[in-house]
């Protein structure tokens, strides 16, 4: 397969400076009617080269007349032109409800729908589908008007009329430039909760969020959230909306989260529809968070776009941390770090230590969309948080208002980012560069000496080899960090600020009066691993007493991990330091009742695995388990304040309500893995008398973990009440794909011959197939079932959609971590994988990378 490369990155040899789609639309066979209006870009004789796949050329014409001086390339359409500017024509039939990738143009319960980021629009029309042509788009759209009576597109609308034989049709017209990946058009038998949105300059915005009517009234929360976004963008980065409407659709069969198309956004369903019946204090804050993200795109990705996929993490990293900013503004900033750094490690820091770890900015690709990544994404948002940091928020305020001017309406890179920063934030990045370029988790060692009144810190800095970087330079670390007394528990100085830059740095503390306990990487300044010479006694210290939540969090962390790493190594069963240490927390009445549910929750299986040299499934699991057992045996009474001091008499999205929420089930799981018992039937009664899904689904997945008969009696009335939801159906497999039974293997292979089960959705095949491949326990269980299971099923989905399967591929290419015996039957999946006749470019990228 071809491998496209950063550095062969060329101007597109023409420009489209306006194109006008017109579409007559049906699921079987749709027409489209393209007219690009081409101009030669710079001094050259190559012809016009449109991209396609999958099309078919009906008729070309040049300036108006048919022509045959044409010809295929591969799926690409060629057409030699002899002058600096013409028109071309081109039509072509496409059958959307034949499209089961959902890329392009697709048919979703009943609608027609468009997906085109990255490399869709080829396979609507030909076209130069890359996203450094702009053009400006005129849009037409004929449809039935019963089965499509909504007509929807990028811009604003202009004209809609009737046609004899039930159709009828609409123009939209989108003034912005735009590239090709930004497109959309909807169709469907939709109805809006509509909205009114008034801009900082007093424009009027017409907002609209479309969804089948029997879903409307699960959509004032997204609504609510888009409202926010717009007013946050304008407070926090100056920027103002600039089309007349704003629409949201909302589709059941979705590869993702969702799209950020010009003045159209359209939604994966799980992301829009809420109501306390259905959805939880999650999902409810994923709408709020994607929703967020995807309207500040329309600075940060549509008005300034990337030039080439390579640069991605430029509209993406940012607009995450914008996304990160924005929620952290709504509630607890301290829990939302939280969250989103055990988000990192669970995804992002095994990427950059594995076959698929890439740099932020990519030097090379097969299948663009493989590079939709934790690392492009969230890595990336780190790099850009790193830079503020540094700048500070007025010099960084200053540096995205220069990028916004200087970039507005033109498809820019990463570095031109980077310049800005340097610009207005009059910093010298050079070195910081590097975060671009390297790939791979930093590793700093931190050792604190203590000389009577001083004390000496010695810092190191390592960058592990990744796949085609066997040696790498140092980077720009932004490290805050503080000492505590730890004695009085005093700060014993203000927290610094600084930039660990070499292989190694000292750095000296004098006139010290006790002796001070290291608080470091504070707020998790730079997205890094640390390890540092501090004992049980200094981090249990630091998790009581240090006045950065974050750092408080990360204390616990790091002492449930040193416990938990030790247990499995050694088999020590030494709970007592963290037992005090969640005591200490839990009763702390002065904490957010959020930050205690999230401080006293033990790391993941997959996270205490990612410390070992060689991860033991099993060993992990048990002495996880025994750390939980022995917390909830010695705190029980705690547990259960906890609990009865969690309940609330009736539902209310608040911060607070959601931390109490999130404090219950977290304490409910603490009484079950005590042996309480009441354990099961206080899960029962949660499950039953909740008025809200967080509530249920807590203790529906309390008890999917263990063995009592109420277990069976909740998954059949959970079943029986959502059987015709969707998304919530999603939760039951999900809940039992995650089970840590013993038996989770054997459940997870009888569910897929459900009736509700089907690789065609992404977001079912995602709650099985995901869901259970992220189960380590389960997923490897020593018999290599576990793997055979996933790649059966994702050689089937391949078939489908490859862009969904490719994604599920990393769990096992995680074989280098695991022992021999594992290892061997994992690699075995995978050369099984890349062997299957007809796999799709995706996969087999994703595949054959992780057997190197
Ligand atoms: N930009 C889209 C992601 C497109 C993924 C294409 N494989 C959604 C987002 O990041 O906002
Ligand atoms: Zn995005």
């Amino acid at each position: 397969p071809n491998v496209t490369r950063r550095e062969d990155y060329n101007e597109p040899d023409w420009r489209v400076p306006e194109i006008a789609l017109d579409l007559d639309l049906d699921p079987a066979a749709t027409r489209v009617r393209t007219t690009l209006w081409v101009e030669r870009g710079g001094v050259h004789d190559r012809p016009l080269r449109l991209d396609g796949d999958g099309l078919t050329a009906l008729s070309v014409k040049v300036d108006g007349a048919e022509t045959m001086d044409w010809h295929m390339d591969g799926p690409n359409l060629v057409v030699p032109l002899s002058g600096s500017a013409h028109t071309i024509e081109t039509e072509v039939e496409i059958a959307p409800e034949r499209n089961t990738q959902l890329q392009g143009l697709y048919a979703s319960s009943g609608m027609l729908c468009t997906q085109c980021e990255a490399e869709g629009f080829r396979r609507i029309t030909f076209f130069p589908d890359r996203p450094d042509v702009l053009s400006r788009y005129k849009v037409k759209l004929t449809a039935d008007k019963t089965r499509f009576p909504v007509l929807l597109a990028n811009g604003d609308p202009i004209a809609q009329g009737e046609l004899d034989g039930g159709k009828h049709w609409a123009e939209w017209h989108d003034p912005f430039l735009k590239p090709s990946y930004l497109f959309a058009l909807v169709a469907g038998d939709l109805v809006a909760n509509r909205g009114t949105f008034t801009t900082m300059s007093g424009r009027e915005v017409q907002l609209g969020i479309w969804v089948r009517a029997p879903d409307l009234a699960k959509t004032d929360h997204a609504l609510h959230a888009l409202k926010l976004s717009m007013a946050w963008d304008e407070k926090v980065y100056g920027r103002e909306y600039d089309l007349d409407v704003f629409n949201i659709v909302a589709v059941d069969d979705f590869n993702f989260g969702a799209m950020e198309n010009k003045g159209l956004n359209v939604f994966n369903s799980r992301y829009i529809l809420a109501d306390p019946d259905t959805a939880t204090d999650y999902d409810y804050d994923a709408i709020a968070a994607v929703v967020a993200h995807e309207y500040f795109h329309n600075w940060s990705g549509n008005r300034v776009t990337c030039r080439d996929w390579f640069q991605l993490s430029l509209k993406e990293g940012f607009t995450v941390f914008r996304d990160q900013s924005f929620s952290a503004d709504q509630g607890s900033a301290a829990v939302k770090r939280i969250e989103d750094v055990r988000g990192l490690r669970a995804s992002q820091f095994p990427e950059d230590a594995g076959p698929l770890a890439h740099p932020v900015r990519p030097d090379e690709y097969i299948e663009i969309s493989n590079f939709y990544t934790a690392t492009i994404y969230n890595k990336g948002a780190e790099v850009i948080r790193m830079m503020a940091t540094i700048l500070g928020p007025e010099k960084f305020r200053a540096a995205t208002d220069l990028y916004f001017d200087r970039f507005d309406g033109t498809a820019a890179t990463c570095e031109d980012f980077v310049q800005c920063m340097e610009q207005a934030g009059g910093v010298d990045l050079t070195q910081f560069r590097r975060w671009y370029s390297q790939a791979g988790t930093p590793r700093v060692s931190a050792t604190l000496a203590q000389e009577g009144g001083r004390a000496r810190l010695s810092l190191r800095q390592l960058v592990p080899p990744t796949p085609g970087q066997p040696v790498k330079e140092p980077m720009v670390l932004p490290l805050k960090l503080k000492l505590f007394g730890g004695f009085t528990g005093r700060p014993m100085c203000d927290e610094q600020l600084i930039l660990l830059k070499e292989d190694a740095q000292e750095l000296l503390f004098e006139n010290l009066s006790e002796t001070p306990v290291l608080s470091i990487n504070r707020g998790f300044s730079a997205p890094i691993v640390v390890e540092t010479n501090r004992t049980a006694k200094d981090l249990a210290f630091l998790s009581a007493h240090d006045d950065d939540p974050f750092a408080r969090y990360e204390a616990m962390q790091q002492l449930m991990l040193d416990t938990l790493v030790t247990s499995v190594t050694n088999g020590g069963t030494d709970h007592a330091a963290v037992i005090e240490a969640v005591r200490n927390t839990l009763t702390d009445s002065a904490l957010d009742r959020a930050f205690v549910a999230e401080a006293v929750l033990l790391p993941s299986d997959s996270f205490i695995g990612d410390q070992m040299a060689v991860v033991e499934p099993e060993a992990i699991f048990r002495a996880r388990e025994a750390l939980r057992a022995d917390l909830g045996k010695a705190l029980e009474a705690e547990w259960r304040a906890a609990y009865e001091g969690s309940l609330a008499n009736r539902f209310e999205y608040s911060p607070s309500a959601k931390g109490a929420r999130r404090l219950k089930t977290v304490s409910l799981g603490y009484i079950a893995a005590s042996g309480a018992a009441d354990a099961d039937q206080l899960a029962f009664d949660q499950f039953s008398l909740a008025d809200n899904m967080t509530d249920r689904q807590g203790g529906l997945t309390t008890l999917v973990n263990g063995a009592s008969p109420l277990r069976e009696e909740a998954l059949e009335a959970f079943y029986q009440r959502y059987q015709g939801n969707g998304l919530v159906l999603d939760k039951w497999f999900q809940a039992q794909a995650l089970s840590t039974r013993e038996d989770t293997a054997e459940m997870v292979e009888r569910l897929v011959a459900h009736r509700d089960f089907t690789l065609s959705n992404p977001n079912r095949a995602r709650s099985l197939i995901g869901a259970f491949s992220v189960n380590q326990r389960a997923f490897h269980d020593v018999s290599g079932r576990g793997y055979r299971f996933v790649a059966d099923q994702l050689i089937a989905l391949d078939k489908l959609n490859p862009q969904t399967a490719a994604k599920l591929i990393p769990p096992l290419g995680r074989w280098k971590r695991f022992d021999e015996a594992r290892a061997a039957k994992m690699r075995a999946e995978l050369e099984r994988i890349v062997a299957t006749p007809g796999l799709s470019k995706d996969m087999f990228e994703q595949a054959s990378k992780s057997l190197d």
